[in-house]
């Protein structure tokens, strides 16, 4: 599991992971979990006419400093040229694909902008490793959404059932890493994670617009939260720790497919309990209802079994969603604290979110 390569002379170099998604919730956790491993880190971000990379701006440097090993490249998972040219450029050792349109909800107003991210990006990056012709190890972000209707708990026996483009999308990812693995003998793995959030959540997930909410609400800035199904339940874990997972199922000899989940089942309602009582007060006199925010197919229950991660990665997870949601109440109580009206104002802009 170490890191480092001996080149020829005896010299360590670092080995290179390329991140698609890197500006998202698991990309930055994850560039920061392999730059702390020793790792040259590239990421690909899209053009945008505003700043968008936040999540990583505490951990990139300069390029012309000696000491950077986060490099960060332009691209698009629509644009299949760009990719081949970065993979014959970078060669990296580890190519982790993240990005996507990973809204569920979103991707019922924009299924064929999902269909092309989501899914067909994934064989972008696919062939554009084979085109480039190098030797990497490839993890495909893959969900348990791909489960849909099938019914808890699910682990990686479960057949799919996806309930929306995202979760198809995903299902067509899925199978064509599997495909590469197999027709082409790449060391190709799906991690099929169950939902992971943190304090970086992006704020129209239901855990992050209930948690930022409450801060929002206990500051006496906002007086109401409109939500959709709250009997919906799912199995919350915390990001930072399944980034390990991530990293994990690359280091091992064997290309396999891995669940990552806590195993435990909470609903909507849970986490809205949690969540207020943790800073002095009751849902149920801040919470109403707004169709919008309902799918026209819904996934009742997600609950994850990751007991083959556990036996064969060593890997499990310790932080149970109670506590996660007092975790992210805490960060966004903090987040107000220490900023001003613009903060304020951005609060009653989430009014159009998903
Ligand atoms: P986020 O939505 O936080 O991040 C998505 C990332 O994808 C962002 O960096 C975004 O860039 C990038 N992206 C979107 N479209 C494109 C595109 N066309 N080309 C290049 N980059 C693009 O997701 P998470 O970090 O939460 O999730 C990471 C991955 O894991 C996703 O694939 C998601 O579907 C999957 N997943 C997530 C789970 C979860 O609970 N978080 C569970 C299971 C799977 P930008 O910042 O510019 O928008
Ligand atoms: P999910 O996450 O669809 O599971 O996908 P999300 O947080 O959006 O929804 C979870 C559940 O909460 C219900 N819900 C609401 N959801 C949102 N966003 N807003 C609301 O107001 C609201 N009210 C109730 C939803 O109906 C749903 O049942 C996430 C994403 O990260 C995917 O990319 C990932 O693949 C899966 O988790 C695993």
């Amino acid at each position: 599991m170490n890191p480092r390569l001996i080149a020829a002379g005896g010299t360590a170099l670092a080995k290179r992971a390329f991140i698609t998604g890197i500006t998202g919730q698991d990309g930055s956790y994850l560039a920061e979990l392999l730059l702390k491993k020793g790792y040259e880190v590239h990421g690909l971000i899209r053009r945008a006419s505003t700043f968008n990379t936040s999540r990583v701006d505490h951990l990139y440097l300069d390029p012309h400093d000696a000491n950077a090993s986060l490099f960060l490249h332009y691209g698009d998972l629509s644009d299949g040229a760009r990719l081949v040219t970065l993979m014959a450029q970078i060669k990296p050792h580890e190519v982790y694909n993240l990005a996507a349109q990973s809204h569920v909800r979103v991707s019922f107003e924009e299924p064929e902008h999902t269909g092309d991210t989501t899914g067909m990006g994934s064989i972008r990056l696919l062939e554009a490793v084979r085109m480039a012709g190098i030797e990497t190890r490839f993890y495909q972000a893959s969900s348990s959404e791909m489960f849909g209707a099938t019914p808890p708990p699910q682990n990686e026996e479960t057949a799919f059932y996806p309930r929306s483009p995202y979760g198809a999308a995903k299902v067509y990812s899925y199978w064509v890493t599997k495909n590469y693995r197999e027709a082409y003998g790449m060391f190709a793995v799906n991690g099929i994670l169950f939902n992971h959030e943190s304090p970086r959540r992006g704020e129209t997930f239901v855990t992050r617009k209930i948690t930022r909410a409450v801060a929002a609400i206990k500051a006496g800035r906002q007086d109401s939260l409109y939500m959709g199904n709250l009997d919906a339940i799912r199995d919350w874990g915390y990001a930072a720790e399944y980034v390990e997972g991530m990293w994990r199922m690359l280091q091992v000899d064997e290309p396999e497919d891995f669940v990552l989940a806590t195993g435990a089942g909470y609903s909507v309602k849970d986490f809205l309990e949690v969540s207020f009582d943790h800073v002095g007060l009751n849902w149920h006199d801040y919470v109403r209802f707004d169709e919008r925010y309902l799918r026209p197919t819904e996934v009742d229950a997600l609950i994850g079994d990751a007991s083959k991660a556990h036996a064969k990665l060593g890997w499990k997870a310790t932080v149970e969603t109670p506590d996660l949601a007092r975790i992210m109440v805490d960060a966004d109580v903090e987040a107000l604290r220490h900023s001003g009206r613009p903060w304020i104002d951005s609060v009653k802009l989430v009014s159009w979110e998903e």
